[in-house]
C-alpha cells in the first residue's frame, strides 16, 4: 500500500469528468487500498481517484470520526445518486485538494446512492448526516466539480488565488 500525493487546485484533472470503471481486477483493489491509506494519512474522511490524478469513477470514504470507534472504510465504484431529499443540510466543507480553505455548502440532507463494490456487485445505500455530505462531495469530484464551485465568484477567485500562491511556494520549496 502506498500513500500517494494529492493534486492541489487549480489542476485540469480536478475539473475533468472521470471515466467509468470497466475492469474489476487486482489493480483496482490495490488502488482502493492506496486511496484509503492516502485518505487516512491526510487525514480525511473521503477521497476521489481524480484527486490522485487517476481519472476513474471511484471514491473511498470513512466518516467515522469518534477516536476509538471501529473504522468503516467504504469503496464506491461508478456511484450514482438515485434519490435525494428535498430537505437540505449546510456543512462547513473543506477539501484535501484545497487545503485550509472552508466554506458553507448546502446539499440534500439524505441521498440514496447506487454503486458497484470492489467485487463487482451492485449495491444501494441511503446516506444521511456527514456521510451524505461526504458522498456528494466525492461524487462531485468524479464530475470535475469542487465545493468552491458552489460559492460566489469573488470568494471562489480568492480561494483559487491563495492556492496558486501556495503552489508557487511549493514549487520554490518554501511551503
Ligand atoms: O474530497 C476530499 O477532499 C475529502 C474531503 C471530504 C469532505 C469534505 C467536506 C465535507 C465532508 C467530507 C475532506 O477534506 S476530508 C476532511 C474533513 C474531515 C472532517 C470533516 C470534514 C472534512
Ligand atoms: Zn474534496
Amino acid at each position: 500500500m502506498t500513500v500517494r500525493s494529492i493534486l492541489i487546485h487549480p489542476d485540469p484533472r480536478l475539473k475533468a469528468t472521470a471515466t467509468p470503471v470497466a475492469e474489476f481486477n487486482g489493480d483496482l483493489a490495490a488502488l482502493a487500498d492506496d486511496m484509503l491509506e492516502t485518505m487516512y494519512d491526510a487525514p480525511g474522511i473521503g477521497l476521489a481517484a481524480p484527486q490522485l490524478g487517476i481519472m476513474k469513477r471511484m471514491l473511498v470514504m470513512d466518516c467515522v470520526k469518534e477516536e476509538n470507534a471501529t473504522p468503516e472504510p467504504m469503496v464506491l465504484i461508478n456511484p450514482t445518486v438515485i434519490e435525494s431529499s428535498e430537505e437540505t443540510n449546510v456543512y462547513d466543507e473543506g477539501c484535501l485538494s484545497i487545503p485550509d480553505q472552508y466554506a458553507e455548502v448546502e446539499r440534500p440532507a439524505i441521498v440514496k446512492v447506487e454503486w458497484t463494490d470492489i467485487s463487482g456487485k451492485k449495491v444501494q445505500e441511503e446516506f444521511d448526516g456527514l456521510w451524505a455530505t461526504c458522498v456528494q462531495h466525492e461524487i462531485d469530484h468524479l464530475n470535475g466539480k469542487l465545493f468552491i464551485d458552489y460559492l460566489k465568484p469573488l470568494k471562489r477567485q480568492m480561494i483559487t488565488r491563495k492556492m496558486q500562491k501556495l503552489k508557487r511556494e511549493i514549487a520554490r520549496g518554501n511551503a
